[in-house]
C-alpha cells in the first residue's frame, strides 16, 4: 500500500515538553476532563476541501502545494485522495470527516456521470470507513462553485436550476444515508442577492425554505434522518447572504416552521466576518436551543474575508468550548477543521502539522474552559451581577407579578438607585489565568 506520509507514524500525545513536532502537546484523546474523554468532548472532523483539493493558488498567484496523490486522470486522483485522507485520519486519530461531492469526485460532462463517479468513490470511502471505523460528521452539495448558480441555488431566479440543486441535495441524502452520516449541512454561497434592483428577496426566501422541506421528506421517505444544519455567512461569495449571522438564520428557520429538523452549523470565521465574536454566534444558537456543530478555524482581524486558518489562538478556543461545555457537548455534531494551510505551507507534512496545531489549541481551550466552569467563574460572575433578581422586587419580576402600576408604585419609592462596577479589567486578567 502507497503511504502518502512515509516519515509520518501514527501521532500520539508526548507532553507539552516534546521536541518532535509530528506529537501531540495538549491534545491527549483519552485523558478525561469532566468525565468524558478528550476525543468524546472534541469530536473532530477534517474537511475533505481544504486539506484534499485546495491547491495554495489565490487571485494573484499559481498553486503552491505538493500533493503526491495527482495521478493521470480525475479519477485516478479522486481514488488517490481516498487513500490519503483516510491515511491522514488514521494518523492523526481523528474519528470524523466531512466533504462536497465536488470534493469526493470529478463531476464529469453531465450529472449522470458526476452521479456515478459519487457512487464509485463513495463505495471505497465507505471500504475504508468500515475498516477503520471513522464516521461521516457530515456531507453536503457543492452548490455555489458551477457557473449555473451564478444568481443561487435554491434562490435562483431560473427553476432549472432548482431542479439541478434539488437533484444534488437528494443525492448528498443518498450518500448521506449510504455512509451513516450523522449531520447534513446546507450552506448557501450563493444564496443572496447581488442586487436589489432585480431581485423578490421574498420569493427567494420562499425557494430556500421550500429546498429544506424537500429535503426534509426525502429524508423521511428513505428513512435517514441526519441532523440537518444551516451554516449562516453574511457574505463571500454573495454580496449579501441571506444567512447572514446566528440570529438572521434562526429567524429563518423559525418563520418557516424548521426548528424540528434543523439547528447551526457555525463557523468562527464567519462569525468574525459578520462583525461578531465566535463565542456570540454560540451564544446566540444556545439560546434557542440550536447549536449543532462548528466549523472551527479563525480569521485575521485585519483582513475582510474568509481565511480559513487553522485555529491557534487559545483565548478563542477557550470561550467557544465553554460555550460547548455548557451546551452539554456538541454531539451529533463536532468540530470540523474548515481550516486550510497557508499558501508558504505548501509540504505534504504540512497537513499533518497544521491539524496537530488546531487539535492541541482545542484541547487547551477545552482544559481551560474545564477549570472556568469547575471553578464557577463565570457563574459566580453573572450571580453576582444579576442578584438583584434573587430577592424582592426582582424576584417578583421574574416570576411575573408586576406590572407596569405596580412597578411605578415601587419605583416612586426607591428611586435612588445604586449600581455597583463590573471591575471589567480585573475580570479580564484573572481570566487570563486559566489560559496559561
Ligand atoms: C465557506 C463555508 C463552506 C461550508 C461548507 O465559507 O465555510 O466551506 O463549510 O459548504
Ligand atoms: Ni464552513
Ligand atoms: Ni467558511
Amino acid at each position: 500500500m502507497t503511504t502518502y506520509f512515509p516519515n509520518v507514524d501514527k501521532i500520539q500525545y508526548e507532553g507539552k515538553l516534546t521536541a518532535n513536532p509530528f506529537a501531540f502537546r495538549h491534545y491527549n484523546a483519552d485523558e478525561i476532563v469532566m468525565g468524558k474523554s478528550m476525543k468524546e468532548h472534541l469530536r473532530f472532523a477534517v474537511a475533505y476541501w481544504h486539506t484534499m483539493t485546495q491547491d495554495g493558488s489565490d487571485p494573484f498567484g499559481n498553486p503552491t502545494n505538493i500533493r503526491t496523490w495527482e495521478a493521470e486522470t480525475p479519477m485516478a486522483t479522486a481514488k488517490n485522495r481516498v487513500e490519503a485522507f483516510f491515511e491522514i485520519l488514521t494518523k492523526l486519530g481523528v474519528e470524523y470527516f466531512c466533504f462536497h461531492d465536488i470534493d469526493i469526485a470529478p463531476e464529469g460532462d453531465s450529472l449522470e456521470e458526476f452521479f456515478a463517479n459519487i457512487d464509485e468513490i463513495t463505495d471505497l470511502i465507505k471500504e475504508k470507513m468500515d475498516e477503520t471505523g471513522i464516521k461521516l460528521l457530515w456531507n453536503t452539495a457543492n452548490m455555489f462553485s458551477d457557473p449555473r448558480f451564478n444568481n443561487g441555488a435554491a434562490s435562483s431566479n431560473n427553476a432549472e436550476v432548482f431542479a439541478y440543486a434539488a437533484a444534488q441535495v437528494k443525492k448528498g441524502l443518498d450518500i448521506s444515508k449510504k455512509l451513516g452520516g450523522q449531520n447534513y449541512v446546507f450552506w448557501g454561497g450563493r444564496e443572496g442577492y447581488e442586487s436589489l434592483l432585480n431581485t423578490d428577496m421574498k420569493f427567494e426566501q420562499d425557494n430556500i425554505a421550500r429546498l429544506f422541506k424537500m429535503a426534509i421528506a426525502y429524508g423521511e421517505k428513505i428513512g435517514h434522518k441526519p441532523q440537518f444544519l444551516i451554516e449562516p455567512k453574511p457574505k463571500e461569495p454573495s454580496k449579501h447572504q441571506y444567512d447572514f449571522d446566528a440570529a438572521t438564520t434562526m429567524a429563518f428557520i423559525q418563520k418557516y416552521g424548521l426548528e424540528g429538523d434543523f439547528k447551526l452549523n457555525l463557523e468562527a470565521n464567519h462569525a468574525t466576518l459578520a462583525g461578531h465574536t465566535f463565542e456570540h454566534e454560540l451564544n446566540v444558537a444556545r439560546c434557542y436551543d440550536a447549536l449543532g456543530s462548528i466549523d472551527a478555524n479563525q480569521g485575521d482581524t485585519l483582513l475582510g474575508w474568509d481565511t480559513d486558518e487553522f485555529p491557534t489562538n487559545i483565548y478563542d478556543t477557550t470561550l467557544a468550548m465553554y460555550e460547548i461545555l455548557e451546551n452539554g457537548g456538541i454531539a451529533p455534531g463536532g468540530i470540523n477543521f474548515d481550516s486550510k494551510v497557508r499558501r508558504s505551507s505548501f509540504e505534504m507534512d504540512d497537513l499533518l502539522l497544521a491539524h496537530i496545531a488546531g487539535m492541541d489549541t482545542f484541547a487547551r481551550g477545552l482544559k481551560a474552559a474545564a477549570a472556568l466552569k469547575e471553578d464557577r467563574f463565570f457563574d459566580e460572575l453573572k450571580e453576582k451581577r444579576y442578584a438583584t433578581y434573587q430577592e424582592g422586587i426582582g424576584a417578583k419580576i421574574v416570576a411575573d407579578k408586576e406590572d407596569l402600576e405596580t412597578l411605578t408604585d415601587y419605583a416612586l419609592q426607591h428611586d435612588d438607585v445604586k449600581l455597583e462596577s463590573s471591575h471589567l479589567e480585573m475580570v479580564k486578567s484573572r481570566l487570563n489565568d486559566y489560559l496559561v
